[in-house]
């Protein structure tokens, strides 16, 4: 689009061969379930992104909020001249932190990284006619391969210090083990002067949780529905979305909503690559998302195992979401 963008596509193995060892682990017998990142194709991504729109969807809000707000002190806490951000999306929240960097730096530089090339190439382009002295890198790949790619340019380019951005509670995706595990690498990437800002969802009323998890228009019950449509595609399977219901409750003694697709019948659904053959019983469950919702002690441990330091923290009204900036 222009010499100051560039996109790369960072994956290590491909996307695929990563869908097929994650289908064959997870979906071949019950109890199923797969990894959230297969939800953002293009048409996923999209509906991500008109979720955020839903009235019931607080999260993104509340974040962009405390984004608005703070977004000069968090620069100023962090002293970055480059933002790097995993999970990027739209950018449209990142947008308030973008301006503040301009603001302190003549030459920004914002590197994103998201699974979906589309919405970073769509992006990229609203953001160079709003910035028009910023560079914008897109790694197209997983937190892994952007984590990767990172570490072996990052001796190279002296850019930093450097503002690490994952936000939205796309933490909330992982376990325990994963989410710990996946923050000691941020924090093994990062240099000793730079911070990530990490925002998180909080435990609050059943009823609001299942709202947005839940909204009145349908666009996360179509949202998860369209992984079927993206294995359909992917893996030569025959899922019929119909054959589909959409559920998302909260899982009180896990702090976490769970997406569900629940099987309206008795079916049998065919894959040609894993060859497989699926029968699945009416009622049964596949679990195609984790969304925790954090507890302070649960913070607190996680970030421990992790090694990062608190240096800030921002929150919304009631802690019903929080913005932490933490050091290596
Ligand atoms: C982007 C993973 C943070 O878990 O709230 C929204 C995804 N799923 N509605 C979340 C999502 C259903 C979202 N994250």
């Amino acid at each position: 689009i222009s010499p100051r963008y560039s996109r790369q596509v960072v994956e290590e193995r491909d996307a695929h061969a990563d869908l097929l060892a994650d289908f064959r682990a997870g979906m071949l017998e019950p109890p199923r379930s797969l990894p959230p990142k297969y939800f953002y194709d293009a048409r996923g991504s999209q509906l991500f992104d008109a979720i955020c729109d839903t009235p019931e969807y607080y999260p993104t809000r509340l974040e962009a909020d405390l984004l608005e707000r703070h977004a000069e002190a968090i620069l100023e806490a962090s002293g970055a001249r480059t933002l790097f951000e995993l999970g990027s999306g739209t950018s449209r929240k990142t947008e308030y932190l973008l301006a503040a960097l301009e603001a302190r730096v003549s030459a920004p530089h914002y590197v994103a990284n998201d699974v979906c090339g589309e919405i970073l190439d769509e992006a990229g382009a609203r953001l160079l006619q709003r910035f028009d002295q910023m560079r914008v890198d897109s790694l197209c790949g997983d937190y892994a391969a952007a984590l990767t790619h990172l570490a072996d340019v990052s001796g190279a380019q002296a850019d930093g210090p450097r503002l690490f951005a994952f936000l939205g509670s796309s933490l909330g995706n992982f376990e325990d083990a994963e989410a710990a595990a996946l923050l000691r690498r941020i924090r093994d990437t990062m240099n000793p002067e730079d911070r990530l800002l990490l925002g998180l969802d909080r435990v609050k009323p059943r009823p609001v949780l299942e709202a947005a998890y839940n909204d009145a228009a349908g666009v996360t019950a179509a949202f998860n529905l369209n992984l079927l449509s993206v294995l359909n595609t992917e893996l030569g399977a025959d899922f019929d979305p119909e054959g589909f219901e959409h559920r998302a409750p909260f899982v009180e003694d896990l702090s976490r909503i769970e997406m569900h697709l629940v099987s309206r019948r008795q079916q049998t659904v065919r894959v040609s690559e894993p060859e497989a053959v699926l029968e699945i019983a009416e009622g049964e469950v596949i679990r195609t998302e984790i969304s925790r919702k954090f507890s302070r002690e649960a913070i607190d441990r996680l970030l421990t195992a992790a090694g990062l330091e608190h240096a800030a923290q921002w929150s919304a009204p009631e802690e019903w979401y929080s913005l932490f900036l933490l050091r290596p």
